[in-house]
């Protein structure tokens, strides 16, 4: 686990007066990502997305180390070309210091329009960790659904009318696709957790090969609910088994985060408006496959996680 005392002697490498919402989770992510890394020097890729957008306006930075944007479609390989570079120069003794890599994305960089060059950089194992700040749809651009945005969950591209409820599929499970890459460490975290969270990138940026944290990281414009409740929303996330925080190291599944009892997935969708229609009477069929579905994923990881405790 983290230690809080020493977490407090770190620099603020990620400063305020940026232009993310109030209440953005995005802006919680990055923070604690530097916070975590403590004074080492570190090179940071960032995909288009809110939390480049709102964070590079020129001429300002709210970066204190250096921060590369790329395109929307290759943080993951910008990051792992600059790795690359640095491993030469090490071996030519041209740099001798230790250096970190991460790279950002959102969903929308991540599980579809970055997917191709992520899978690329884990599988020619860079020393690189990828955090995907998950707010479940392209937000900068408007609420536009990802693969990642959930079932239900009204966007402009998916919305809530006549025709249909919000978007109709399920999301991706992209941290199964990255479990199956067989990196050393994969992870699901949320804002809402600062140790849980903390202590995960530590162990990413710790391990000699390539990382990747899914962070579910609220968005109060695109999931419509009041800004001083990110965090709490977060938390019942987890408490519903919405998103459960678990950990794949080498292959070996932990639960990080045990409910002390499981809620239903209803007071999680309830305080968001993208979730406003599913309580219509005529939509109850919707919330009970979205409830039986966490049920069975959730299963499903509770039996991973105790074969690798029995290992
Ligand atoms: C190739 C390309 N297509 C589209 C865009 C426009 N664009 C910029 S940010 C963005 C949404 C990003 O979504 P996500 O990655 O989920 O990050 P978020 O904005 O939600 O933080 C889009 C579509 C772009 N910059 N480049
Ligand atoms: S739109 Fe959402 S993700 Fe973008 S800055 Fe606002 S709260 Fe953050
Ligand atoms: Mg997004």
């Amino acid at each position: 686990m983290a230690n809080l005392k020493d977490l407090s002697k770190n620099p603020e490498r990620v400063t305020g007066g940026h232009r993310l919402c109030a209440g953005c989770g995005a802006g919680i992510v990055a923070r604690q990502t530097l916070i975590a890394v403590g004074d080492t020097p570190v090179v940071v890729t960032s995909a288009t997305g809110c939390l480049e957008v709102s964070t590079t306006i020129f001429p300002y930075t709210s970066w204190k180390n250096s921060f590369f944007h790329s395109a929307f479609e290759n943080s993951a390989a910008t990051c792992s070309g600059i790795e690359a570079a640095y491993k030469s120069l090490k071996k030519q003794g041209k740099i001798t210091e230790d250096i970190k890599f991460i790279a950002f994305g959102g969903d929308g960089g991540t599980y579809d329009i970055g997917l191709q060059s992520l899978s690329g950089a884990m599988e020619r194992w860079h020393k690189m960790l990828y955090i995907c700040y998950n707010n479940e749809a392209y937000m900068n651009t408007g609420i536009q659904r990802s693969g990642a945005t959930p079932k239900g969950a009204h966007t402009t591209t998916a919305p809530a009318g006549k025709v249909q409820q919000g978007k109709e599929r399920n999301k991706k499970d992209l941290t199964q696709i990255m479990i199956a890459h067989n990196i050393p460490y994969v992870a699901q975290a949320y804002v809402g957790n600062w140790n849980d969270f903390i202590t995960k990138v530590q162990k990413a940026l710790s391990i000699d090969g390539p990382s990747f944290i899914n962070i579910l990281t609220p968005c109060r414009l695109g999931w419509n609910y009041k800004p001083e409740d990110t965090m709490a929303l977060a938390r019942i996330a987890v408490e519903t088994c919405i998103w459960p925080s678990f950990e794949v190291e080498n292959g070996v599944y932990k639960i990080n985060v045990m409910p002390k009892e499981k809620r239903p997935v209803v007071e999680f969708l309830k305080p968001q408006g993208r979730f406003k229609h599913l309580f219509k009477p005529e939509n109850a069929s919707i919330l009970e496959s979205i409830q039986k579905d966490v049920d069975t994923k959730w299963e499903i990881l509770q039996r991973r996680a105790s074969v690798a405790c029995q290992a």
